[in-house]
């Protein structure tokens, strides 16, 4: 595995259209541009953190507090939580969110569709640092497409001898116009475990609007959701596989205050709707088994 910007560029650079680079904290980066959009992509956490097709504002939301740094997550985008989801399950020592978010990752290919859109594959496997917090053999496989749409898939496979169990997230922050007056569409009458309500069961009326802190599991869930912006003129539409749970975020004025790489008023400019495998949606594999979980973000005005 090679972090050297150089290697990488010879080796899986496209000239006018893929460029590793190195950022802030020495975080080597792809710097993606075609005719239909720009993005970017971390090699730490495969964590995608860029993408604005031609003519449109960011899809994705990423906090100008945002640590880059080695070993700590970065506050947007796309982190990848995996293999759980939130807090460790029994061992609160553990990382939220599982290890893979700041974990190095590989980069296995990249290349130009016939359509001239751009993708790169990265990935990650099992390794003396994951080992000892997840004693699993596992290789993961991130595709991500570049074009007129964003495309995530991540592939899971269970390279051990025995079984094993996890959830996770494609925890996607989306950038809004006023997440006070954004409505998400998808969700209604779906049942959801309320976090900021000691987690009860409640059913969703109508569309999700938010007025204060909002963390939500909504359970059974696997249909396009669609962020409706009245101040962007937009609709970011969101479709998925491999998941049938949904988490919508927002932590509200308070706690977005309390959190040093979030910023003050950074709720007013942010949602999370995010492709799960969560609550009672866990994923048990079998060796030499695999499963996809994969999104895609749309925009129409
Ligand atoms: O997906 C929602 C959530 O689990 C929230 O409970 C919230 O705290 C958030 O993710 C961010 O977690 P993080 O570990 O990145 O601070």
């Amino acid at each position: 595995m090679t972090n050297d910007i150089t290697v990488l560029n010879s080796h899986y650079g496209i000239p006018g259209r893929l460029i590793f680079k190195e950022g802030d904290g020495g975080l080597v980066f792809a710097e993606v541009t075609n005719e239909f959009s720009t993005g970017r992509i971390y090699l730490q956490g495969g964590h995608v953190t860029h993408f604005q097709p031609k003519d449109q504002e960011p899809v994705l939301w990423v906090s100008d507090a945002s640590l880059y740094e080695t070993g700590k997550a970065i506050r947007g985008g796309i982190p990848i939580c995996w293999p759980w989801f939130a807090d460790h399950p029994n061992d609160g020592d553990k990382p939220a969110h599982g290890f893979v978010r700041t974990s190095l990752w590989e980069v296995l290919g990249s290349g130009e569709t016939d359509d001239h859109e751009t993708f790169i594959r990265l990935g990650l496997s099992d390794n003396e640092n994951t080992l000892a917090t997840w004693p699993h053999s596992f290789s993961l496989e991130l595709n991500v497409l570049f074009g007129t749409c964003l495309s995530v898939s991540l592939l899971i496979s269970n390279n051990g001898d025995r079984p094993f169990t996890f959830t996770g997230a494609l925890h996607s922050y989306f950038n809004v116009g006023d997440s006070r007056r954004i409505q998400i569409l998808g969700l209604e009458g779906k049942d959801y475990l309320d976090k900021v309500d000691g987690f009860s069961r409640k059913k969703q009326e109508g569309p999700v609007v938010m007025e204060e802190e909002t963390d939500r599991i909504y359970l059974d869930t696997s249909a396009e959701c669609v962020i409706e912006d009245p101040v962007m003129h937009r609709a970011v539409r969101i479709n998925k596989k491999g998941s049938n749970t949904t988490v919508v975020w927002n932590p509200g004025a308070e706690k977005s205050g309390t959190m040093n790489n979030m910023g003050k008023n950074a709720y007013r400019n942010m949602v999370c709707v995010e492709t799960a495998n969560a609550a009672n949606d866990t994923i048990t594999l079998a060796p030499g088994e695999t499963h996809l979980i994969a999104t895609t973000f749309d925009i129409s005005t």
